[in-house]
C-alpha cells in the first residue's frame, strides 16, 4: 500500500483546484495494473525480444511476420483487460459532470498519453477532435487499433479479432513461433479504382503507432497544450523517451509545476517534481483526488 504524505497531498489538491490549465502525462505504469506489461520492466519481453527493438521501422520492414505477431499479442491483451482505478480516476477529472470537483469551475484537462491500449478512451471518455480547446485524450504514440496501409496510406480503427485469419493463434507465446506469411498478414480493404475496376488494395497493413524515428504526428498540438500549462501530473512513465521526457521540463521552465506518480522515480523526476509520489499510481491516484 503507498504511504503518502497528508500535507503533500492537500497542497497538491489545493494546486490542482487551481489550475489553470492541467495536463496530464501518462505512460506504460498507468496501465500495469491492467495486466498491461511496461516496456523497461519486468515483462518487456516478447518471446526472447525486448519489446523496445519491435518498436521500429526497421524491425517492421526486415521482419513483418514477427512484429506483426508481438502487435497482435499485445492487441489481444489489451481488449481483454479493463481500465483500471488510476484511468477511471483521469475519466473523472475529464467529464464535464465530475470534473468542477477537483478543477476550478472553468477547467478542463488534457491528458496526453503514450499508451497505445485504448484504455484511458474505455474507462469513459471518449478521444477528443480538438483537443486544445475542450482538453480530452490525446495518444501521442498512436493506438493499436488503428491501421496504416503502407501502400495507399489509408488510416481506419481496427478492433478485429484476430486481425487477419493468418495470425489467428498466434497471440500465445509459449507456442513455438512460425512464420506468417505475407498473404496472411493484415491486409488494406480502402477500395481503389485499378484501370476499369474498383477493388480492394490489398496492401501491407502497419499498425498505427508511431515507432523510434518517427515523427509525432500530433507534435504541434501537444505543444499549444503545454503552453501556459501551470500544472502538469507526470502519471507511470520512465521519462526516457523523447519528446515525452521533456514535457515536464518545459512546463517547469514555464513556471508551472510538476506532480510525479511513479512506483520508481528516476533522476529525471527528482530534479523537476514539485510532488514526488511514489508508488503505485492506481492507488495514489484515488487517494491524490479523494
Ligand atoms: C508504475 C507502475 C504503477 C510501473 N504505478 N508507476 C532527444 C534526445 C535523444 C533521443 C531523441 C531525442 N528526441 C527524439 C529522440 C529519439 C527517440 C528517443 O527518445 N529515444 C530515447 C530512447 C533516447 N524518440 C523518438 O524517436 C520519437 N520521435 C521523435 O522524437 O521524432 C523526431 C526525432 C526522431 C529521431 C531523432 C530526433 C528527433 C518517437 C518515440 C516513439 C516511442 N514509441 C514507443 C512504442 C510505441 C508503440 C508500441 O507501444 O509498441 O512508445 S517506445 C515505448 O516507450 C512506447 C512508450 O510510449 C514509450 C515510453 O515508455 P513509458 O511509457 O515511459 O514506459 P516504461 O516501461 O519505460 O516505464 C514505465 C514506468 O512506469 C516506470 O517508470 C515504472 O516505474 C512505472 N510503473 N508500474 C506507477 N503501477
Ligand atoms: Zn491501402
Amino acid at each position: 500500500m503507498a504511504s503518502i504524505s497528508q500535507s503533500q497531498l492537500r497542497s497538491f489538491k489545493a494546486a490542482l483546484k487551481e489550475a489553470k490549465k492541467p495536463v496530464a502525462l501518462a505512460g506504460a505504469g498507468l496501465s500495469a495494473a491492467s495486466g498491461i506489461p511496461t516496456f523497461r520492466g519486468a515483462g518487456g519481453l516478447w518471446r526472447e525480444h525486448d519489446a523496445l527493438s519491435l518498436a521500429t521501422p526497421e524491425a517492421f520492414s526486415m521482419d513483418p511476420s514477427k512484429v506483426w505477431q508481438f502487435y497482435h499479442y499485445r492487441r489481444e491483451t489489451c481488449l481483454r483487460a479493463s481500465p483500471n482505478s488510476a484511468h477511471r480516476c483521469l475519466a473523472k477529472l475529464l467529464s464535464p459532470s465530475q470534473r468542477s470537483k477537483y478543477l476550478p469551475s472553468s477547467g478542463s484537462l488534457h491528458l496526453i498519453t503514450q499508451n497505445v491500449d485504448g484504455l484511458s478512451a474505455r474507462a469513459g471518455t471518449e478521444i477528443g477532435e480538438d483537443h486544445v480547446t475542450s482538453g480530452g485524450i490525446l495518444e501521442m504514440h498512436g493506438s493499436l487499433f488503428r491501421t496504416v496501409c503502407t501502400s495507399c496510406n489509408d488510416v481506419r480503427p481496427n478492433f478485429e479479432s484476430p486481425i487477419s485469419e493468418g495470425l489467428r493463434g498466434t497471440e500465445d507465446p509459449s507456442l513455438e513461433y512460425r512464420e506468417t506469411p505475407l498473404e496472411g498478414l493484415p491486409r488494406c480493404e480502402n477500395l481503389t479504382r485499378w484501370s476499369r475496376s474498383i477493388q480492394p488494395c490489398r496492401g501491407l497493413l502497419r499498425p498505427g503507432v508511431v515507432w523510434f524515428g518517427e515523427s509525432i504526428p500530433a507534435l504541434d498540438e501537444i505543444y499549444e497544450i503545454l503552453e501556459g500549462c501551470d500544472l502538469i501530473m507526470v502519471l507511470g512513465t520512465s521519462s526516457t523517451v523523447y519528446p515525452a521526457a521533456g514535457f515536464a521540463g518545459q512546463v517547469k521552465m514555464n513556471g508551472g509545476r510538476v506532480a510525479v506518480f511513479n512506483l520508481e522515480c528516476g533522476p529525471q523526476d527528482r530534479i523537476h517534481a514539485d510532488w514526488l509520489f511514489q508508488g503505485a499510481v492506481e492507488e495514489l491516484l484515488p487517494l491524490a483526488l479523494g
